[in-house]
């Protein structure tokens, strides 16, 4: 196993970039969150030239290091161009099987699923993780859908050995719900990078979730 690959184990707060939604920028945001100890960086960009988002994307590659986990959303062509440490997909994009073939048996793949069944088809596919969304109902994503609530996370957690991110609609508030719900980690998009402070927030969102764990 590589060494990045084992970090999945081990994370807590999820990073997922969102340029129309940053104060500061995407780039600021993967140095702060990096810096407040997020291990976990996906680059999600809609929109721009393929070009630029090569250039964001090693930017941000070197920012993770040794340090963070760098998946890219969809665009396995970029994740490729930039060596990064694998991709993000959902249930319209690539095939898992063609996926993996692309970019070799190292790299870690997650998938977007919204419930029990797409949870076990991911992992029977070989994804190394899932996204379950969306959690609460959510802005950011116009098409996410209705929350389908934390306690529809367990019973995802139990039918499935690998690690279970939610996603959709958490902020500070419903964070503590959704770990006691049993999500491995969870992804906080508006709440973090339309903050002034990024570092500030995703150190409070890792203490807070490592705090929950450690009580349950
Ligand atoms: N995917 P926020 S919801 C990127 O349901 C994304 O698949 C979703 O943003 C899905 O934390 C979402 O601001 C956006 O609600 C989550």
């Amino acid at each position: 196993m590589n060494t990045k690959r084992s970090l999945l184990e081990m994370i807590d707060f999820y990073l997922v970039t969102d340029s129309g939604l940053s104060k500061k920028g995407t780039v600021s945001d993967v140095k702060c969150a990096v810096a407040a100890g997020c291990r976990i960086v996906q680059y999600r960009e809609k929109s721009g030239s393929t070009k630029d988002m090569i250039l964001e994307a090693s930017q941000i590659k070197k920012l993770c290091g040794n340090e963070a986990i760098f998946l890219v959303n969809d665009r396995i062509d970029v994740a490729l161009a930039v060596e990064a440490d694998g991709v993000h997909i959902g249930q319209d994009d690539m095939p898992i099987d063609i996926a993996r073939q692309l970019l070799g048996p190292d790299k870690i793949i997650g998938l977007t699923v919204h419930n029990i069944e797409e949870a076990i088809e991911a992992e029977r596919e070989g994804a190394d993780y899932v996204g379950l969304s969306p959690i609460f109902d959510t802005s950011t994503k116009k098409d996410a859908g209705n929350g389908i609530g934390p306690e529809s996370i367990r019973a995802v957690k139990d039918a499935i050995s690998i690690p279970v991110i939610a996603i959709g609609g958490i902020n500070k508030e419903n964070c503590v719900s959704v770990v006691r719900g049993g999500a491995d980690s969870l992804v906080a998009i508006s709440a973090v990078v339309c903050s002034e402070d990024v570092e500030r927030e995703t150190r409070s969102f890792i203490d807070t979730i490592r705090k929950t764990k450690l009580d349950m």
